[in-house]
């Protein structure tokens, strides 16, 4: 039964896929500055509760050239990053492939247990304080898709990249590109990317509000939606074409918070917009936070960074610009 519904998520997830592209990640519509990891030796309190951050990359499987996976300031030092004290942080970037990077259970997983480890290690490297690689591109690869986790129903192939601090107590702040060249950005048609947690940081500046896009697979009955070290900045809104804006509640310091939606019929099958507005006063700076949603039978539910049916717009403003609210 599990599987079944697994197999109903992949196979109406192949419809939209087909139409998306690889963007940056976080993707442009999601609007989050960075993804986020804390060396091991950090202080939960600073937002990261696990030092760890698995993100998936699903290249469709018509796709034959080389693939590359960039990371953008993989450093932690210089610009960009938190520092705390003075930078003594080492990150770990590792790229799976191979049977199980994706199909095994804990891998899909929250938290970094038992053999989330899953796959064949295609690449690794370790990054300190690099100037050399601040505000700059690293590239992984390249990378034939086929070296990836074939899933038939997905007609795709997946990678996984894990990001670990090792060491020290800073944290390092980067982004990924899924690319056709080892050294520039380039899309691939068809391709996205997910993960099962987000941890990442949210904006300095009040007007701006980041967005994910967890999926609604068929089955989806109720969706819990957990979050971690909030700090009371602002809100999380679901939005959905059926929901203008429920508000979810939001931890504060260093604890995680959950709340349940109900999910409405017409809802299945596409994306929430699970919209996070921030506090406008005073500014919470540097805000470090981690979210993950499960379905009734505790299962993780993917974040695509290009959401799958596009983003969802409230119906009752759809096409009709006189009733948007101001
Ligand atoms: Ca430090
Ligand atoms: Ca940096
Ligand atoms: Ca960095
Ligand atoms: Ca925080």
């Amino acid at each position: 039964m599990k599987e079944m519904r697994r197999l109903i998520f992949i196979l109406s997830g192949v419809v939209f896929c087909q139409l998306s592209y690889s963007q940056p990640v976080p993707n442009k519509e999601e609007n989050i500055p960075h993804l986020m990891t804390f060396g091991n030796e950090s202080d939960i309190s600073w937002g990261d509760d696990d030092f760890s951050q698995a993100f998936f990359f699903q290249v469709p499987a018509d796709f034959k050239e080389q693939v590359f996976i960039r990371v953008y300031d993989p450093d932690t030092g210089g610009a960009v990053d938190e520092i705390r004290g003075g930078w003594n942080t080492q990150c770990q970037f590792e790229v799976y492939g191979g049977e199980g990077c994706h199909s095994e259970d804990d891998a899909r997983e929250t938290s970094p247990f038992g053999n989330y480890k899953s796959g064949t290690l295609l690449a690794m490297k370790v990054f300190g304080e690099e100037p050399r690689y601040d505000e700059s591109w690293y590239t992984f690869g390249p990378f034939n898709p086929a070296e990836g986790e074939y899933l038939e129903v997905f007609d795709s192939y997946v990678f996984k990249v894990i990001c670990e601090g090792i060491s020290g107590d800073d944290g390092n702040m980067y982004n990924y590109y899924l690319s056709t060249s080892a050294v520039e950005n380039i899309p691939i048609e068809g391709a996205n990317a997910f993960a099962y947690e987000y941890s990442f940081r949210m904006h300095n500046d009040v007007n701006e509000t980041s967005h994910i896009y967890p999926y609604i697979m068929e089955g989806t009955v109720t969706v819990q939606i957990s979050n971690f070290d909030w700090d009371n900045d602002g809100n999380i809104l679901v939005v959905s074409t059926e929901r203008q804006g429920q508000r979810i509640a939001i931890s504060e310091e260093a604890d995680w918070v959950e709340d349940q939606v109900k999910v409405i019929e017409a809802e299945v099958g596409g994306s929430y917009d699970l919209q996070l507005p921030k506090r406008k006063f005073p500014l919470v700076k540097n805000n470090n936070v981690v979210v993950n949603v499960r379905n009734q039978f505790n299962e993780t539910m993917p974040f695509y960074t290009s959401p799958i049916g596009g983003v969802p717009e409230y119906k009752k403003y759809k096409g009709n610009l006189e009733a948007l609210p101001d």
